[in-house]
């Protein structure tokens, strides 16, 4: 739908519409997951560049700004969000021309989706060879990037099992299952407190990534620190399926990454509790980089350690503005 407002001269027409759309549809979860989450980001970028039709190159420069923000406000705390706009607007600034600004927008969220996609595939495979015959494996919430790595492992012949937690309160385990289910997949569902209880029949824990820190933590859904701490105990290894850029800029000069919280009638009905109940409903948390065993990247297997290496080495010139935040 588009949105029609008038200028000082001509009836323009700005499409904030879809970006409004998607942020929302981030917002109510309609979209989940980093990566996706990323690719629709960068989608509606493009969608708003293309529809984008009169202004001054100030103006669309004005616009897009706005845009990205709209975006960036849906949800705080994976960078992949960030990295992916961001990688839509990076040659707008010394665009000569309205055109040529809105054109490297389409050009470069084309690019964004197509690398981001490519990472998926690659870490599927790069990370199945981790998986060996018989394995036990454990996953927690929905993450593409570990779903990519065992359906892999699967599809190449490996018989392996599954347990997947729930996931309170949005219970995305129960997308896992249906999806390891329908790949033929043996695989069980758990109640996110039988992590540890389970964890002596597991061989491998594989989780996905909202943001890895240049320390090398890893956020990611509320829960997954309790696997790693019950896979150090019991000594299973503990995997990070991950795109880089999930990596975040921000963390090496300073910046903490933002825990979203969310609504508490996520996690009670209103009127369940006593009144003088109050609820806390963090949906993320952090695990220290010392209880990952590897972190499977599109560019290969690293340590927690090789993280800022990496995000140096893709940063290039643009670390200067990725330390002004931009
Ligand atoms: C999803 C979640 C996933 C990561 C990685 O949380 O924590 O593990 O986002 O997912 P939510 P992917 O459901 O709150 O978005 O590998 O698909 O990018």
């Amino acid at each position: 739908m588009l949105h029609t407002i008038k200028s000082q001269k001509d009836t323009l027409v700005y499409v904030f519409d879809t970006v409004k759309e998607t942020a929302s549809d981030i917002k109510e979860m309609k979209i989940r997951g980093a990566g996706r989450i990323a690719r629709a980001g960068a989608s509606a970028m493009r969608d708003f560049a293309e529809n984008y039709q009169c202004g001054s190159l100030e103006e669309c420069r004005k616009d897009l700004d706005t845009a990205k923000d709209i975006l960036l406000g849906s949800r705080p705390t994976a960078v992949s969000l960030w990295n992916g706009i961001h990688a839509c607007i990076r040659d707008v600034e010394s665009a000569p021309s309205r055109k040529e600004a809105m054109d490297s927008v389409i050009r470069n969220a084309g690019s964004f989706i197509e690398m981001s996609s490519n990472a998926v595939e690659l870490i599927a495979k790069i990370g199945a060879k981790r998986v060996r015959e018989g394995d036990t494996i454990l996953t927690h919430c929905n993450s593409s990037a570990a779903l990519g790595v065992i359906k892999e492992a699967h599809a190449q012949g490996r018989d392996i099992k599954v347990y997947a937690t729930e996931s309170r309160p949005w219970r995305q385990g129960l997308l896992t299952v249906k999806e390891l289910s329908e790949a033929g997949i043996d695989v069980t569902l758990i109640i996110d407190g039988a992590v540890r209880s389970v964890m002596k029949k597991v061989d491998n824990v594989f989780v996905g990534a909202d943001t890895v820190a240049s320390n090398g933590a890893l956020v990611n859904k509320i829960g997954t620190s309790q696997l790693a701490l019950a896979a150090d105990e019991a000594r299973v290894s503990f995997n990070v399926c991950t795109e880089t850029y999930k990596f975040s800029p921000m963390t090496m000069f300073g910046d903490m990454v933002t825990i979203e919280e969310r609504d508490c009638g996520e996690v009670a009905d209103e009127g369940v509790l006593p009144k003088n109940v109050k609820i806390y409903n963090p949906v993320f948390d952090s695990t220290p980089a010392k209880y990952i065993d590897t972190i499977i990247t599109e560019l290969g297997i690293m340590s927690p350690g090789s993280v800022y290496d990496v995000m140096v080495r893709q940063l290039g010139e643009g670390i200067f503005r990725a330390r002004e935040g931009k």
